[in-house]
């Protein structure tokens, strides 16, 4: 059987036995479906390839562009206006292709066209905005340093005023998309506390350097980025925020869309242990027959339905504006897990096949270890957690 076929037989067996889409609205599954059709025509086809060859296929930023899913939940700007649930959804169907792609919509949507609408000026976002919806502009967003990136506070990038300008010097690691960005969202200390920045890439000082020979998230972009006195004026600003809460609060965004995104690769393990279940035969039968094979399947479905229900409620609060940081971890922490879980014990029923790029899982398995770590680990969610439950922060 091939891996398409085996893939068809375990989505009709999931669907039949949770069929999630049918709990979504018309229009929330006119989103899903628009983007199920670009993983499915356009990123799976050679997601394997471009995986092999750490390629990130940029011709196919148009396409996702044209189909209104960068920016989607913004309002206005030339963005769609979407509902936080519809984006959710579209983020499981890219992240069943590749967490890389799921990645390129929450850079360029939750995070750096986030910063520019939640804390830009009306002139920063009609100058950023369309652009960047229309995939004209790439944007990224530079938080993490080279110490320590769980600690945003031990920021060492600074600005600092002069005359009419800020001067901004300093690193960041693991910006996604930096090499290809028409324009950075860079977070620097300043006297008065944490701002931020839009920064046009051509802005001289400014250098990013892809970042080589990652065993995870190989079709996507990450970069070092150094910023050797580069000089913005105060216009470049973002003017309505000062403190950890401008960054934190784009956290949210792109941690809400992982919530969701990490079930859709979990669906494709799932959907290829299913389908694997059924084609493979040792000791003279399908190894589906076995019990021990079984008890997994289940354990599987169970962790999948209750992950994706999770991120369906937690779509519905940030719909009704009730969603809170503390649910987001949640989210984050538990979704992640259990992904990798899934996506562990899939590959473990594959066998010796399960290592090759024969099968999308052990691709999977590597990017979900990026994800584990990005948007805060699963120790700082786990902290996260704890503080709000005892009231003490146990960070430091
Ligand atoms: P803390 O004292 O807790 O807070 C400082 C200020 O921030 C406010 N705040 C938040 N605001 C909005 N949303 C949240 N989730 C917030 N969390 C905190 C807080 O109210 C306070 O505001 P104010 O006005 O009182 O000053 O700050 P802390 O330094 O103790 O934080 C601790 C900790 C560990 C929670 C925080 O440092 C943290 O979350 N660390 C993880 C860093 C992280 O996640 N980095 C991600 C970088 S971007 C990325 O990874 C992109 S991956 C690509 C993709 O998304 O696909
Ligand atoms: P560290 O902070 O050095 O952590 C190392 C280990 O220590 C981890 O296991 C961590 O859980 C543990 N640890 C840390 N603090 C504590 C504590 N208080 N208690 C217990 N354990 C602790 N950043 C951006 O700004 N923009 C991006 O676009 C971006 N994209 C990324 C894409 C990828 C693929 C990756 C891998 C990272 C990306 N990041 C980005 C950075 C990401 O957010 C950081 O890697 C992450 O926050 C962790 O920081 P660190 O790697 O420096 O690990």
């Amino acid at each position: 059987m091939s891996t398409l076929d085996l893939l068809a037989t375990g989505e009709t067996a999931l669907a039949s036995a949770f069929d999630f889409d049918a709990l979504l609205t018309e229009e929330e599954r006119g989103w899903q479906q628009r983007a199920r059709r670009v993983a499915r025509e356009q990123i799976m086809p050679v997601i394997e390839d471009d995986f092999e060859a750490r390629h990130f296929r940029e011709e196919l930023i148009p396409l996702i562009a044209a189909e209104g899913l960068l920016g989607m939940h913004i309002q206005g700007y030339g963005c769609a206006g979407a509902s936080a649930t519809a984006y959710g959804a579209v983020c499981l169907e890219l992240e069943a292709a590749d967490s890389g792609w799921r990645t390129f919509v929450s850079v360029q949507g939750s995070l750096a066209m986030s910063a520019i609408s939640k804390f830009g000026s009306e002139e920063q976002k009609n100058e950023w905005l369309p652009r960047m919806a229309s995939g004209e502009v790439i944007g990224c967003f530079g938080l993490t340093e080279p110490d320590g990136g769980s600690d945003p506070a031990s920021m060492r990038t600074r600005a600092v005023r002069d005359g009419s300008d800020w001067v901004i010097t300093g690193s960041k690691r693991w910006i996604g998309l930096a090499s290809i960005a028409g324009v950075a969202v860079i977070w620097a200390n300043t006297d008065e506390g944490v701002m931020g920045f839009i920064v046009p890439t051509d802005t001289p000082g400014f250098e990013a350097t892809p970042i080589q020979g990652k065993l995870a998230m190989r079709a996507s972009i990450q970069c070092d980025i150094v910023l050797d006195a580069v000089r913005v004026p105060e216009s470049a600003r973002l003017a309505s925020v000062v403190g950890l809460r401008g960054p934190f609060s784009c956290l949210n965004e792109a941690r809400y869309g992982i919530v969701w995104g990490v079930m859709g690769a979990a669906r494709t393990c799932l959907q290829v242990a299913i389908g694997r279940s059924l084609s493979r035969e040792v000791f003279g039968g399908a190894i589906g027959r076995f019990q021990i094979t079984q008890q997994k399947l289940a354990d599987m479905l169970l962790e999948y339905e209750k992950g994706a229900l999770l991120a369906l409620h937690l779509g519905r609060q940030k719909d009704a504006g009730a969603l809170t940081p503390t649910q987001i971890s949640v989210g984050k922490l538990n979704n992640v897990r259990e992904a990798i879980r899934i996506a562990g014990t899939t590959r473990a029923m594959l066998g010796g096949d399960g290592v090759t790029n024969e099968f999308p899982v052990m691709r999977h398995m590597a990017n979900l270890e990026a994800v584990r770590t990005y948007e805060g680990t699963d120790d700082i969610h786990a902290l996260i957690l704890g503080r709000a439950l005892t009231g003490i922060a146990a960070f430091s």
